[in-house]
């Protein structure tokens, strides 16, 4: 795990926490990428990312979390990148990358992944980035 913080803290990713997929294979939802996830996948590897955009000084009267990139793209340039380090550093294993889209309880393998707690507003809370 400590090998895996530090390449996810080369991409500036700090809040990363891993659980056994066998907690969720059998409530994973029905999506399309549902086929994406590897064969005998064994851990879901869980990272956040923030909404906060600090450097946002704009005229109008937008709520901080819809001014940030949209973090698919965000997510999608970050799996160029990250996929073939992590592959590089488990040859022998498969990996695959998921932002919204994946067919896990995102909120749910979060909190298992010991990344926060179930807010009752539905979202993790983590402690560095709240809701
Ligand atoms: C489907 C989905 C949606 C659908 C919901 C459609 C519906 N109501 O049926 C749509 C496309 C509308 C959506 C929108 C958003 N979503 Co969404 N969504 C999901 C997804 C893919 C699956 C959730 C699900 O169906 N679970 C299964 C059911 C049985 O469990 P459930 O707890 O009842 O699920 C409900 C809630 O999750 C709720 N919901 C979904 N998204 C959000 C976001 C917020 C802020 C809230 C309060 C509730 C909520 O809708 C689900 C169905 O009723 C998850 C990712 C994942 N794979 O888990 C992300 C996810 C829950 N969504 C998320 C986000 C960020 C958003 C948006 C804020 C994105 C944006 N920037 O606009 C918006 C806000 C929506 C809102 N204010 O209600 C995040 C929450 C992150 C966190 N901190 O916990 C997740 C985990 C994705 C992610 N990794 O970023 N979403």
């Amino acid at each position: 795990m400590e090998s895996i913080r530090r390449l996810f803290g080369r991409f500036g990713i700090t809040e990363i926490g891993v659980c056994p997929f066998s907690a969720f294979e059998n409530e994973l939802l029905h999506c399309r990428a549902k086929s994406r996830v590897p064969q005998g996948a064994k851990s879901i590897l869980v990272f956040l990312m923030s909404y906060l955009q600090p450097s946002y000084t704009g005229p109008r009267n937008l709520a901080k979390y819809a001014v940030a990139p949209d973090y698919h793209r965000v997510a999608a340039r970050l799996a160029a990148e990250v996929l073939p380090a992590l592959e590089a550093l488990y040859p022998e294993e498969q990996f695959a990358l998921f932002a919204d889209n994946s067919p896990i309880p995102e909120v749910r393998a979060a909190c298992a992944a010991g990344l926060g707690v179930l807010g009752v507003n539905g979202l993790v809370i983590n402690p560095v980035y709240g809701s």
